[in-house]
């Protein structure tokens, strides 16, 4: 089933199929400590838990974000001594852009400093006051800059991607029938459609190539652009390998070109699958886009040739790119998620299926039903696992779902995201036990009250109260 190099060890773990040992070495450490229980309570309250306002030090496993956290590789930091930090023509831009060309094959490449800085050139261009973006689930960062732009967004995701219990291999699919419809009645008012690789807000679930391929005609007979948000398109194109007829002897390599070449561009947070701290891309095969999100980029992100990064960040990425389609690399971060998913289902905790890309999310729903969504279950338990054991996880439900006051309904979810080449198998064997811990004393967990609200992108700064006591697992 799992066809990787046949030089990369494999044994037998508590996954039916066995996981791979990783495909690196660790030469550099970074160290970590659990801060006693007080600390933590104390830390906590600091927060307003919430555990994006923790600090790192008080954190001992931190799964809130495989965002700019994973590790760089050796070739990675000799290349960064490679950066030519001119302002314009810079060699490393020219670099960057031959990696996205073999890579991805789009003609156009931008560079912004990170995934958002992107999705806002692309909004200002495509979106004009009251068109629709139809996607597979929202981000929250995408929904919120074409919403800026005076645009509405609207989901086209399959039912079944709301399901936290449903174990459909492709969640990241689009109804398309749901989509058909919106074109067929409105489609000089779409800006544009968008698909998300390993769909985060669902689970981080992938699309199928077969749905990829129908959206994309259906796209041409209308002649709207399609734009992949190609985050986690390495991911996606590896369970594409694994569970998609006709796929599994193909090279991951292969597989994602063949995505990016269904689409008429992408973004992508560079901070993902192309293991760099920072960075991000508009890449997009019209000579009249990329006019237009050059001329946008000199205004909010700096000159084409950098556009937020320095000639060192640029070569990093450039050979971050080139990793993110090394397939064993690829496949130890997917497995070191579903061993996680496995340790948590032996123990009965509700997660959703099937495991995803980069993390386990937690179904807050279940693990704490005896909190309504009014007390922000999602937000309680992440709060919980970081006083247990120093896990910092994330909040995905209705804190980082709603904007106002909208009905409350949707999932509720917490992320254990992990970061590429970081943590071992000890740490993720001891977050289980932290999280298992935590399952067995979820009665105790008190639901939460919003004391600050921000006006946008909320769940980044919210402060919250207990309604009840912590106990002390
Ligand atoms: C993640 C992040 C980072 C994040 C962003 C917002 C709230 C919480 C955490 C960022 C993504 C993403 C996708 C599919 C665009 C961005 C924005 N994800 N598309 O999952 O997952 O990229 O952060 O580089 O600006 O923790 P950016």
């Amino acid at each position: 089933m799992c066809v990787v190099r046949p030089d990369v060890a494999r044994f037998r773990g508590p996954h039916p199929e066995g996981v791979h040992a990783p495909p690196y070495k660790i030469k550099v450490v970074e160290p970590i400590a659990l801060a006693p229980a007080e600390r933590r309570q104390e830390a906590m309250a600091e927060a307003g838990y919430n555990t994006f306002l923790l600090r790192s030090d008080d954190v001992y496993v931190d799964l809130l974000t495989d965002s700019g956290t994973s590790a760089v590789s050796q070739e990675q930091r000799a290349r960064m001594e490679l950066g030519d930090e001119a302002y314009a023509g810079s060699r490393s831009f020219f670099r960057l852009e031959r990696a996205v060309r073999e890579v991805y094959g789009y003609k156009h490449t931008i560079p912004t400093h990170q995934g958002r800085g992107a999705e806002h050139l692309l909004s200002r261009v495509l979106v004009q006051p009251g068109m629709l973006v139809p996607s597979n689930l929202y981000f929250t960062t995408s929904r919120a800059h074409a919403e800026l732009a005076g645009g509405i967004w609207v989901d086209v995701a399959i039912p079944e991607a709301s399901d936290p219990e449903s174990t459909h291999p492709f969640k990241g699919n689009i109804d398309v029938g749901k989509l058909e419809e919106i074109l067929r009645a409105d489609h000089h008012r779409v800006a544009f459609v968008r698909q998300e690789a390993c769909l985060n807000m669902a689970g981080g679930q992938p699309f199928s190539i077969a749905n990829l391929a129908e959206v994309r005609a259906l796209t041409l007979d209308y002649g709207i652009p399609l734009m992949l948000d190609a985050t986690r398109s390495s991911e996606n194109a590896l369970f594409v390998k694994r569970r998609e007829e006709g796929y599994g002897r193909r090279s991951l390599a292969d597989i994602v070109k063949l995505i990016a070449d269904l689409s008429d561009g992408a973004i992508f947070s560079s901070k993902k699958d192309h293991f760099v701290p920072i960075g991000g891309l508009a890449a997009v095969n019209s000579d009249r886009l990329a006019e237009q999100l050059r001329e946008l980029v000199v205004v909010y992100e700096g000159f084409p040739h950098y556009g937020g990064m320095s000639g060192a960040a640029m070569e990093a990425l450039a050979q971050g790119i080139r990793e993110a389609v090394d397939e064993p690399t690829v496949a130890h971060h997917v497995e070191q998620v579903a061993y996680l998913a496995h340790l948590l289902q032996d123990a009965g905790v509700p997660i959703v299926t099937p495991p995803g890309a980069h993390a386990v999310f937690l179904d807050a729903k279940r693990f704490l039903p005896h909190l309504p969504q009014e007390a922000f279950p999602a937000q309680a338990l992440a709060a919980a696992l970081y006083l247990a054991g120093g896990v910092r996880s994330m909040e995905r439900g209705i804190v980082s779902g709603q904007h106002g006051h909208d009905p409350y309904d949707g999932l509720e979810l917490v992320r254990l995201t992990l970061p590429r080449r970081v943590y071992t198998q000890e740490h993720l064997a001891y977050v289980a036990e932290v999280v298992v811990d935590v399952y067995a004393h979820a009665r105790t967990v008190p639901g939460l009250r919003m004391t600050y609200e921000p006006p946008s992108l909320r769940f980044f700064q919210a402060r919250f109260e207990p309604l009840g006591v912590f106990a002390t697992i």
